[in-house]
């Protein structure tokens, strides 16, 4: 082999590397002007078949039109490489946000009744837990609900098998109308001191509306000791609806009637929406209504097995929807149970 073709393989080999690792259009360019370009390494070469002797210039010729194949046909390559690759970018908007994930979050109620038993742990409640399904006597019996009081009615309560129980025996079955149950099994298995709150569900035969459900979410809190006053009721309450609505809130008591507690009283905070002066939401009144609460009636601890000569306890039970509505300005419950991710979304 003449050292021309020997000249012009290497160049050859040169090239076809070069060019697999070619990155973009400016690349290609720079490798065409190096060896293609009329002052280009491969003319040169081109250049020196005049001097080669004339017996030898088929051969070499040959060589020459093989090398010079190869490398168009290298270049062809590279070329269709960048493009392709360029066409693939192109089809994908690299500009475009990628796809956020739809991220789950916990349901209004279920965060005002976590939040409500968070804020009482801190004040030293512990949390206990009950059956949905109970009995008339730890539902209504204990809590010194009398036999003709409405809310044993079978038009007001989920009754079980009525066909075989009567609605007043204390071994029928219900699904509890409020958590106190819970309170009172609390009691009966604890001596006193007890201070628990009861979150849950509970169960009223009502007519579906704007503000009612057939089930709906309650916690009701329970403080039992020797000396316990109204004063460390109001305090309690006060510092629950300080940390629900603001630092701002005040709270009122207002005269009112339980079987379970004597005193008793409904309790308010001041509107959160116009600080107390007035407005829609509040009726123009200042306050809003959220819970009752009262001392328990001696009757009740008497039926737990208290004594209520030296054991004094107040407590309250509040409808965690009604919280959820003030807090987020929501008019209609049916709202959180419908389950349009739209609405819940916002909370
Ligand atoms: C309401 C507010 C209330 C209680 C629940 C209670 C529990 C025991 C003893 C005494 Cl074990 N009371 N719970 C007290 C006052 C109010 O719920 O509007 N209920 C109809």
């Amino acid at each position: 082999m003449t050292e021309l073709e020997e000249k012009l393989l290497g160049t050859q080999a040169e090239v076809e590397a070069a060019l697999q690792s070619v990155k973009d259009d400016a690349g290609l360019e720079a490798l065409r002007l190096k060896y293609l370009s009329r002052k280009g390494i491969l003319p040169g070469l081109m250049g020196q078949l005049g001097k080669v002797p004339p017996e030898e210039k088929p051969a070499v010729g040959r060589t020459l039109n093989g090398v010079k194949t190869a490398i168009n046909a290298a270049f062809a390559a590279a070329q269709a490489r960048l493009q392709a690759k360029s066409e693939e970018l192109a089809a994908v908007d690299v500009t475009l946000p990628g796809r956020v994930r739809c991220h789950g979050h916990q349901h209004p109620i279920t965060q005002v009744m976590e939040e409500s038993v968070a804020i009482f742990r801190r004040m030293g409640f512990i949390v206990a837990d009950g059956p949905d399904l109970e009995d008339v006597w730890h539902n209504f019996d204990a809590l010194n609900a009398p036999q003709d009081h409405p809310s044993r009615a079978v038009t007001d309560t989920f009754y079980f098998d009525l066909e075989h129980h009567d609605y007043l025996a204390p071994d029928t079955m219900i699904l509890r109308t409020q958590t106190s149950p819970v309170q009172i099994r609390a009691m009966q298995a604890h001596p006193a001191p007890v201070r628990i709150v009861c979150p849950g569900r509970c169960y009223r035969r009502d007519t579906p509306d704007a503000t009612h459900g057939m089930s709906f979410h309650q916690i009701e809190g329970l403080y039992v000791d020797r000396n316990v006053s109204m004063a460390d009721l109001k305090g309690t309450l006060e510092h629950y609806a300080k940390e629900m609505f603001g630092n701002q809130v005040r709270i009122r008591f207002r005269p009112h009637f339980f079987p379970f507690t004597e005193p008793s009283v409904e309790w308010d905070a001041s509107c959160m929406i116009c600080g107390g002066k007035g407005c829609k939401v509040c009726k123009n009144s200042g306050w809003i209504e959220i819970s009752g609460a009262g001392m328990v009636n001696p009757k009740v601890l008497e039926a737990v097995g208290y004594n209520p000569e030296v054991l004094t306890g107040y407590a309250f039970g509040m409808g965690i929807e009604r919280i959820a509505m003030i807090r987020y300005g929501i008019n209609d419950l049916r709202l959180l149970y419908e389950n349009d991710a739209r609405f819940l979304r916002q909370f």
